[in-house]
């Protein structure tokens, strides 16, 4: 970890913060339901909640929206967005989506079949939505490394198990396989990256079979720090170098450009094989808009690509990298669990070992996100059993993982902000006896974290 790196940008416009007396925010957060999602954005001192569309966009991008061209087609942004994807991924085609979830959306109607199986290094919530209501079923295949919070000794611990993948295809047959799914990183792991040497191995095994591979790519350039990093023979290569061969394993991929593309919305799907692009273009149109724009505006669309070619910038995405480190650290040395090492977007707090007085169904990491925002104004997400959902039969998917995320939104806070929030959530870990368990009240049936209400036991 580099300490103490200063942020490689100044300030030019501000939004100012405020916290709230105690007592007013544990009335915000009972009003809520003790659920963070759905506390106002006035009640929050430091918004960790997400890094998605949170980020601040750079004087290059904001002049970038007074270039936009809103015509309904055939935009001049559309091309310029078009032209950077295919030059830093190096697909052939692009479909533009409003966000990432368009672009699953797309991707899981074209290739999935009622009754397939979709492997992939970890569920995301959406991706898994989307597989599943295309009548697919998701299968974990990450390294089991993954599933511990403590297994510091792993640099990528995003990496899928390529026993585990291969039995799958050898259990259910390749033809039931349409494509694996992979996401660099891995959000729900830690944000834990997957190594070169693994994308090349998986795409070597899923050739071998006729599965295609579609990377999830929402924090790709976040990935190609840890490779610089960490991977042997990569130091010297370039962060673009490291993200055009990252897509080289594969056949497609998605993006939420919420993410690494450093704006507030937008995203697509790029895919190198002309008849699924043909399927996805038609497709779009009904779902997103034309595929000159696929909800995003003209203005949207030159940020997105403005804020890509930024992504890839060396100072940038170190400092983005190692902010999060160091706040990691910061509460690893207070004696807060986290999930080690600390992934690229986000510290994780280990909820089972900061409350280990509660039970899974009591509701730990949801009960933890709740109290931080009580005692500090600081919000962070739930990660756990809650957000994991119900599986077809109802039962609550229960994973080994309970987790609270605090995500760093990218050029938006300083250290001194993250300061804060690192001492503070000591300070709730200090009286973490205190901490009661929860129980739903209120359950909806598709991704329920967003709207789930709760109530002290
Ligand atoms: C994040 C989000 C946004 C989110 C989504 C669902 C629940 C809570 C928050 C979005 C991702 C993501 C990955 C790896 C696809 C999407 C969907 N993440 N893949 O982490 O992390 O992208 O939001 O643009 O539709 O807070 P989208």
């Amino acid at each position: 970890m580099e300490q103490n790196l200063p942020e490689p940008y100044k300030i030019k416009a501000v939004e100012t913060i405020s916290l709230l007396p105690e007592e007013e925010r544990s009335r915000r957060i009972e009003k809520a339901g003790f659920n963070t999602f759905l506390l106002k954005s006035k009640d929050v001192y430091i918004d960790l909640l997400t890094d998605s569309g949170t980020n601040a966009m750079s004087d290059h991008q904001w002049a970038g929206l007074m270039l936009g061209d809103e015509a309904y087609a055939g935009s001049e942004n559309w091309l310029h967005l078009e032209e950077t994807v295919r030059e830093l991924f190096g697909f052939k085609y692009v479909i533009p989506t409003h966000q990432g979830r368009g672009a699953e959306n797309l991707i899981s109607r074209i290739l999935i079949k009622p009754g397939m199986y979709i492997p992939g290094n970890m569920y995301f919530t959406t991706t898994r939505a989307h597989q599943e209501m295309s009548g697919g079923t998701f299968v974990d295949v990450i390294v089991d490394q993954a599933h511990d919070p403590q297994r510091e000794d792993f640099p990528f611990k995003g990496d899928v198990d390529l026993e585990k993948y291969e039995a799958l295809i050898k259990r259910v047959g390749p033809e039931m396989i349409p494509y694996i799914s992979l996401a660099v990183t891995v959000n729900m792991a830690g944000g834990q990256p997957v190594s070169m040497k693994n994308m090349r191995e998986v795409k070597g095994l899923s050739e071998k079979y006729g599965i295609k591979v579609i990377v999830d790519a929402t924090r790709c350039v976040e990935n190609a720090y840890f490779i610089k990093k960490r991977e042997a023979g990569y130091g010297d290569v370039s962060i673009a170098e490291i993200v055009k061969e990252t897509f080289s394993y594969a056949d497609g991929c998605t993006m939420s450009g919420k993410k690494d593309g450093i704006v507030n919305m937008g995203g697509f799907l790029a895919i190198n094989d002309e008849e699924i692009y043909r399927q996805a273009a038609a497709m779009v149109v009904v779902f997103e808009g034309m595929p000159s724009y696929g909800g995003m505006t003209g203005r949207d669309m030159e940020a997105f690509a403005r804020g890509l070619r930024e992504s890839v910038e060396y100072p940038y995405i170190r400092h983005r990298v190692e902010q999060v480190a160091a706040f990691g650290n910061r509460l690893s040395q207070l004696g807060v669990p986290i999930v080690k090492p600390v992934g690229g977007h986000a510290v994780f707090l280990d909820a089972r070992s900061f409350l280990p007085h509660l039970t899974q169904d009591q509701l730990p990491a949801q009960a933890l996100a709740a109290a931080i925002y009580e005692q500090s104004g600081v919000r962070s997400m739930e990660r756990g059993i809650v957000s994991a959902g119900r599986d077809r039969n109802g039962r609550d998917y229960a994973p080994r993982l309970e987790l609270v995320r605090l995500t760093i939104p990218r050029r938006v806070y300083t250290a001194s902000h993250l300061a804060y929030a690192a001492e503070a959530i000591a300070g709730v870990h200090a009286r973490r006896d205190e901490i009661e368990g929860l129980k739903w009240v209120y359950e909806p049936p598709v991704l329920r974290f967003f709207t789930g209400r709760f109530a002290r036991l």
